[in-house]
């Protein structure tokens, strides 16, 4: 037992006692949202002992910390991953079972923390897990939105942006923290004097305008070991709070405006997924929650040290993407302007402490700020970024004498804009990448300039998924088995769930594994009956794809495929085929076009295909709506098949990937990402492997791409498929509706390259690959086989994993040890 307060007797009183005081009411008269808050007070009272004493055996230690930097924490759900982490789920469960409380409708009241996208912010989440899991000292450091990643409704098959009110019922698990408020300043401009004293150059910001920066802390619980690290996200709020004597001098309008300017600052998260789009306010959120973060870190670092000249002995700072590098030059302002170091001190301080991790090739997510809105709204970073630049061409030209191509390409100011990537591999120690392709691809193709100049710098850390929330919280089922076969080693140490391995030779196991599955695909056919109204037979296979929409990650051609089905089917209904359920679940950024019409066609044809009687049920298409880390935990628990179908060269890593796989899910793929390491583990005869090769599509792309009209006139299954988007059979005979989607194909009308991801080009690649998952699946024993190989071999892609390796080669930390801060 973890503590005495979870003893049931204990802990139901405590819970009866938090309804009382908190709601005047009985455990019988209070509503689920009450007794979800009743019961994360109960627990959160244990986490914030634990929490102050994890801080303080940190403060004794004197430990090195890392410093997430990250725009995105997609956190989900607190309380039930807090009681797995606790090791008492099973005990609260009981306890509330005996008050006549399901803990499963208590969570779901819990809303989820939605501060991110997709990919990178849950990795971000899934990091924080395995830190706090492992003993480290780290900080999550982000912004408080109060609105994060917006609701998705479908109405009439389209997608529609509702705000997240996520704070609305106030969050048991947080704690605000007034006392470390930071000012944060933007604008004005810059005056420049000399010290008469030291003779040093002093700058002077003048008419700015400033916020305060208000963080929040949430705790990050680690598992079974008492360590609570946290997460700390900022909040904004003007400076000069509202005062009666203002208000009388008619200042009041004034204050109010301060206040709004102040709060637009974290009102809501910008919903794109690998896109930039340069608005100013992005830029204000980026400076105010690193500007505020860096301030609290050296007034932290100096409660103990008194030389800032050392600070990466205790600190070092790992920047998720590029969207927080302006940490380089307003740390390099702060030591300089604040601390009073010379430039080379402040240099040598900044790259030993700043590490940057890339996401992404696409070209549309890089950041590139106009230099005059940057240099408008951070009039000092600015000048710092020129000097950080003019050093760094220096030395370029010193290496490359008379190859000016290079400093066109290398330099972090050009063409009128500030390239954040640049300047975040410039300063940083380390740069690495997400999948050993993505790595090796950053190598040779993207930053191949920096990488030849600095190859020391350039490392792979492959990430990982956190099995606490994906299999431990998420399939308790099948978690309960495996701890039944193997023992609970697997819950810290993902390697061990390869001693499933011999089990894949027994029937018994694999029927059991198979029994797990289907009772999962009933629990989603529940769901999807609830809120889709659709039923679905969990006897057919669950094909599942779900992930931000994205024309990359091809949910398009899932569905052109599915349409070439339809055809197929309804043209030989004597065929034989088995039963499909093809799942989708994905938001489109709001202003994403092709991504919106994507959904809409997906939806349409699930309308067709669901209504029709005449094929016998044998497909279905759903589209889950609002898909986010609550209900994904469902999906990867009940899926056959996972769909990772992205244009080669193009998805970094993928991270859903992973939660199939540790769910018993095969990949049907491309060679892209993480997908080239899963197939390396679980084996090429486990994995449906499609499609151009990375080096096939890199070669296209660098010689003008290729022509989708070859293949269009020259299949005719696939062009009757492709004229379906404007012949009215999905659109209620609109022929305009697909017409973006038929453009972007064939270039009729687009201003893109036709077929720029290579949809048609991989098309029959793709229908083969599916024939073969559905052969695979006729033979259930070797299905079992195949599903069960998944789990068995996914042990590689822990975040624990992930961490360990920033650990040895980036971050240096040590492992410190926690009492309990319970009196036991
Ligand atoms: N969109 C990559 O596209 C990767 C995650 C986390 C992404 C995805 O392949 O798994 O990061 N990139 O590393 C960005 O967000 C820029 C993502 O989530």
């Amino acid at each position: 037992m973890f503590s005495k307060r979870f003893e049931k007797e204990t802990f139901k009183q405590t819970v009866k006692d938090n309804i009382r005081t908190l709601y005047r009411k009985t455990i019988e008269e209070a509503t689920p949202q009450q007794l979800f808050q009743a019961v994360s007070y109960a627990v959160k009272d244990v986490i914030f002992d634990d929490w102050f004493a994890t801080q303080k055996a940190y403060d004794e230690a004197d430990a090195k910390t890392v410093y997430y930097m990250s725009m995105e924490f997609l956190m989900g759900r607190a309380l039930g991953n807090n009681l797995i982490n606790m090791t008492v789920y099973k005990d609260v469960k009981e306890a509330l079972d005996e008050m006549g409380i399901d803990l499963n409708v208590i969570e779901d009241q819990e809303p989820d923390a939605a501060l991110g996208n997709g990919g990178l912010g849950r990795l971000a989440a899934c990091f924080l897990d395995s830190l706090a899991t492992l003993n480290y000292p780290a900080y999550g450091c982000g912004i408080r939105y109060r609105y994060g990643m917006f609701k998705q409704k479908i109405e009439n098959g389209y997608q529609k942006e509702v705000p997240d009110d996520w704070l609305r019922e106030g969050n048991p698990f947080e704690l605000r923290r007034e006392e470390y408020a930071k000012e944060v300043r933007f604008g004005g401009n810059i005056r420049f004097e000399k010290d008469p004293a030291t003779g040093k150059d002093i700058f002077i910001q003048e008419n700015y305008e400033s916020v305060l920066a208000i963080p929040y802390d949430m705790p990050i619980v680690g598992y079974g070991n008492h360590v609570v690290n946290t997460l700390r996200v900022w909040d904004a709020k003007a400076i000069t709070d509202f005062k009666l004597d203002e208000f009388d001098r008619g200042n009041y309008h004034k204050a109010v405006e301060q206040e709004n300017l102040a709060k637009l600052i974290v009102d809501v998260l910008y919903p794109n997924d690998n896109h930039y789009s340069g608005k100013e306010l992005r830029l204000k959120q980026q400076y105010f929650f690193i500007s505020a973060s860096l301030q609290a870190l050296i007034a932290k670092y100096k409660k103990k040290h008194d030389d800032v000249r050392k600070l990466y002995e205790k600190v070092v700072i790992q920047m998720n993407d590029t969207h927080p590098t302006v940490a380089v030059p307003e740390l390099m302002r702060l030591l300089i302007d604040q601390e009073g170091l010379n430039w080379e001190e402040a240099w040598d301080v900044t790259t030993k402490t700043c590490a940057y991790t890339n996401h992404t090739i696409m070209a549309e997510a890089l950041e590139k700020w106009p230099i005059d809105l940057f240099s408008r709204l951070l009039p000092r970073i600015y000048q710092i970024v020129q000097e950080i630049d003019r050093r760094f061409l220096i030395k370029v030209r010193e290496m490359y004498p008379g190859n000016e191509h290079k400093v066109k390409k290398m330099a972090i100011l050009m063409d009128g804009q500030v390239r954040m990537a640049n300047m975040a591999i410039i300063a940083g120690f380390s740069v690495n990448g997400v999948a050993r392709l993505h790595t090796d691809i950053l190598k040779t193709q993207q930053l191949r300039d920096f990488y030849e100049m600095m190859p020391e710098k350039f490392n792979n850390k492959t990430n990982g998924i956190t099995q606490r929330r994906f299999l431990a919280h998420g399939n308790p089922l099948l978690a309960d088995w495996i701890t039944d076969k193997i023992g609970d080693g697997w819950i810290t140490d993902l390697s061990q769930i390869a001693k499933l391995k011999p089990y894949v030779e027994d029937e018994t196991a694999r029927r059991e594994f198979m029994e797990i599955k289907y009772k999962n695909k009933v629990r989603l056919a529940k769901y999807i009956k609830e809120h889709n109204g659709i039923d679905v037979d969990p006897r057919s296979i669950f094909d599942v794809q779900v992930k931000r929409l994205h024309e990359y990650k091809r949910q398009f051609l899932n569905i052109l495929h599915i349409m070439y089905l339809y055809n197929q089917i309804k043209e030989h209904p004597e065929m034989s085929f088995y039963p499909r359920t093809f799942i989708f679940g994905a938001k489109a950024a709001a202003g994403y076009l092709r991504a919106k019409e994507t959904i809409k066609l997906i939806n349409s044809v699930a309308e067709v295909v669901n209504n029709d009687r005449s094929i016998n049920g044998k497909l279905k298409v759903v589209f889950i709506e609002d898909y986010r880390v609550s209900n994904a935990e469902l999906i990867f628990a009940a899926a056959d098949v996972s769909e990772q179908i992205s244009t080669a060269s193009k998805e970094a890593s993928g991270t859903g990937n992973m939660k199939f796989m540790l769910n018993g899910a095969p990949t049907l793929g491309t060679m892209d990402g993480a997908n080239v390491e899963i197939v390396q583990e679980v084996g090429a005869e486990n994995a449906f492997i499609f499609g151009l090769s990375s080096e096939e599509v890199i070669n296209y792309e660098n010689n003008g791409g290729y022509n989708p009209q070859d293949i269009y006139f020259n299949d005719w299954e696939l062009k009757r498929v492709v004229d379906q988007l404007m012949d009215g059979t999905y659109s209620h005979g609109d022929h305009n509706m697909y017409k973006n989607l038929y453009n972007s194909l064939l270039n009729t009308q687009s201003t893109d390259k036709a077929d720029m991801y290579f949809i048609l080009k991989d098309f029959r690649s793709y229908a083969d690959a599916q024939k073969r998952v559905e052969e695979a699946y006729r033979d259930q024993q070797r299905w079992s086989r195949m599903a069960m190989m998944q789990t068995a071999c996914c042990g590689k892609f822990s975040s624990d994993r992930t961490i360990e390796e920033y650990v040895a080669d980036i971050w240096h930390l040590e492992k410190v040890e926690v009492p309990s801060g319970q009196e036991e």
